[in-house]
């Protein structure tokens, strides 16, 4: 008998803007992930910084030097139907990817939605469906049209919740009754550092020191959105879960002197702090005190506290990669400010991995809301090497896979209601922080560079096999 339930859903997730390309087809909008590029000019040494200022915006619109990886993502807009029966080889319950925003609203402020882009998805979803997964559909996942950006300013201004929501509320329409769990923002505790990606804001949208401010501004206004979708969802299709997603981040303290102690406790809230909100439908004491201190001064409008209150989330989304422990006197409280823990081995972008570290993040977020958890993301990026005769040998990953899947397996055994185990990424796509190809993920291998050269040819690797087993029984064989 497997510690998993019978209908656990096993799976992989990928998002738009990382695997789709196709960046100008059928209408489509640019968006804020469109943007960072390669310089050709630096030998591709460089990679583009994320955003930048609203000049900097307006010259990459119109580059044509630059190589835009994130345009072309591995073609799925084109390849979806061969890729998805490649998961469904491995026997996939589940299958996480986004909508792209600027394809339902190319500008983002129109009032009716892009009928073509719409078609793409209802073929996408149609076929995830064929394939025997379950759709799991993040509303967006850092892309947000570029137009809101330059425009607007992104979720800073309050216009833009209005934007979101009619473009949310098409989606739950649309696909009422096909999708039933929906992720409303990416990572939503990680927008303070991709803040141009997931929030629209741009670097000289205000001062340097008004910046925080800003930031913690658009995350309310994101807060709004996110409970008015679940709203909306709750009268359009009431069979829909609409969950959050966060991406782990909690951290150690480097030692068990106290002060490293209550430090790290801080900073935890201040990542449990986007979940409170969401989960409990009220800003916590210990918010409300670090924004007082730091100047911070929200504008909520009338009735926000209450939408918050009474549409808080059904489920939590999480992605879990690493650990970074905490050195009260050598850190901040600058969000993602920690060191690398020394007990654990580096991967090769230096990412700790730390499976117990796993079982410790599950249970603490289940301690602390009883709320379903769906591992939305968990996977291990390096660089494959594709054998002259064909083969990708990636046992680091495998042995990466299984470690944390057995710590999922001890949270499962203490009660933790874990939905899903959505492993990042099922097929090799540009990755999200370095844009690059190289930095690989997949049970499947695509034969493609970082500048877009390549057969484009799907290569089953080592790893394939080997999850296709664990699906098969379960989580039983690892
Ligand atoms: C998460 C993002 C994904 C993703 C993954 C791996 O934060 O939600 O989009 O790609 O991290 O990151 P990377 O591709 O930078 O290695």
């Amino acid at each position: 008998m497997s510690v998993f339930p019978e209908n656990f859903m096993w799976g992989g997730a990928v998002a738009a803007c990382q695997i789709e390309g196709a960046y100008n087809a059928d209408g489509r909008g640019l968006s804020t992930s469109d943007i960072h590029a390669y310089d050709r000019a630096l030998n591709r040494k460089k990679v583009k910084e994320r955003g930048g200022t609203r000049a900097q915006i307006e010259k990459a619109i119109h580059d044509t030097e630059g190589y835009y990886p994130k345009r072309y993502g591995i073609d799925f807009y084109h390849t979806y139907k061969d890729d998805l029966k490649l998961l469904k080889e491995m026997g996939f319950r589940a299958f996480r990817t986004s909508i792209s925003w600027s394809r339902i609203f190319p500008k983002g402020d129109e009032e009716q939605p892009n009928e073509k882009g719409l078609e793409f998805y209802d073929s996408l979803i149609d076929e995830i469906i064929a394939n025997g997964m379950e759709p799991v559909i993040t509303m967006y996942h850092y892309d947000v049209p570029l137009y809101l950006v330059t425009e607007y300013g992104g979720f800073a201004n309050r216009e833009v919740v209005d934007f979101y929501c009619n473009y949310a509320k098409v989606l739950l329409e649309r696909y009422k009754g096909k999708v039933k769990y929906w992720i409303v923002c990416n990572q939503i505790n990680y927008v303070p550092v991709v803040k141009f990606g997931s929030l629209g804001i741009y670097d000289d949208q205000t001062t340097p020191d008004k910046m925080e401010e800003l930031v913690y501004q658009a995350v309310h206004n994101q807060f709004v959105a996110c409970a008015l979708v679940k709203q909306m969802a709750s009268q359009i299709d009431p069979q829909a879960q609409i969950g959050t997603m966060i991406s782990d981040e909690i951290y150690y303290p480097a030692s068990c002197k106290p002060q490293d102690i209550v430090f790290t406790l801080k900073k935890n809230r201040m990542q449990y702090y986007f979940t409170d909100v969401q989960f409990r439908g009220a800003y916590p004491g210990y918010a409300l005190r670090y924004f007082k201190e730091n100047g911070i001064d929200l504008k909520m409008q009338e009735g926000d506290a209450e939408i918050l209150k009474n549409n808080t989330m059904d489920y939590l989304a999480i992605s879990y990669y690493y650990t970074k422990i905490l050195d009260a006197e050598k850190n901040s409280m600058v969000p993602f400010d920690g060191l690398q823990n020394p007990y654990l081995e580096p991967t090769p972008w230096d990412w700790r991995a730390d499976p117990l570290g796993f079982y410790y993040c599950l249970s603490e977020y289940w301690d602390r809301y009883q709320k379903p958890i769906m591992v939305a993301e968990n996977g291990f990026g390096a660089f494959d090497k594709l054998e002259e005769y064909g083969k990708v040998h990636d046992d680091y990953r495998i042995a990466f896979l299984r470690k944390h899947i057995e710590q999922m397996k001890e949270a499962v055994k203490d009660g933790v209601d874990i939905l899903a185990y959505l492993s990042w990424a099922p097929i090799d796509m540009v990755s999200s922080s370095s844009n690059e190809m190289s930095k690989r993920y997949g049970y499947i291998y695509v034969d493609q560079d970082d500048l877009g050269g390549g057969s484009k040819k799907r290569i089953r690797k080592d790893s394939f096999y080997w999850y296709q087993n664990v699906i098969r029984t379960n989580g039983e064989k690892l």
